[in-house]
């Protein structure tokens, strides 16, 4: 009887080290500052000619403390900016996003065709199928954020028809 009951304890306090195990580094991570991955980072083919291309990505923000997507720099285009899309009136039309993209606390944001994305503004050369080139994300609180982005298909998976109608596009 006596030995069940320490078996009991003891397999209870290593319960209590195990889950003090998980808590502790979640509690140091949300404390410090905030942390942001960068998922699945890709960028639609151009076709030759184009002057503009976009950066899709899922930004995840695992620490308690919202953050704000600021600005992007690449060697690919000449300027980087953060857009959001909307249709206004039955058009189509595409900004700036005035301040950054927030990204809330323990959330996260999806930037695809037809939503959010990062354009690329004088492109020095078309996106090629299969050509990968560097990233360099800007956060408020996370800092920079480099990242590789692959060139994907014109027509691509995710592709809902957004920005292939960009030609057609206000911009403001
Ligand atoms: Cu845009």
């Amino acid at each position: 009887m006596l030995t069940e009951n320490i078996m009991r304890t003891l397999s209870k306090l290593a319960f209590a080290a195990l889950v003090l195990g998980f808590v502790t580094p979640a509690l140091a991570q949300a404390t410090g500052n905030t942390s942001i991955t960068v998922e699945q980072p890709w960028a639609r083919a151009t076709p030759g000619g184009a002057k503009t291309g976009a950066v899709y990505m899922t930004l995840d923000n695992k620490s308690g403390t919202a953050d704000r997507l600021t600005g992007a720099s690449s060697d690919v285009a000449d300027k980087l900016q953060i857009h959001e899309m909307k249709v206004e009136n039955g058009v189509m039309k595409m900004r700036e996003i005035a301040g950054g993209l927030s990204i809330p606390a323990s959330g996260s944001v999806v930037l695809k065709p037809g939503s959010y994305h990062v354009m690329l503004i004088g492109l020095k050369k078309p996106l090629t199928v299969g050509e990968k080139f560097p990233l360099t994300l800007t956060f408020e609180k996370a800092g920079n954020i480099s990242v590789t982005v692959p060139v994907q298909a014109m027509g691509a998976t995710q592709d809902k028809g957004g920005m292939g109608k960009m030609d057609k596009m206000e911009m403001k």
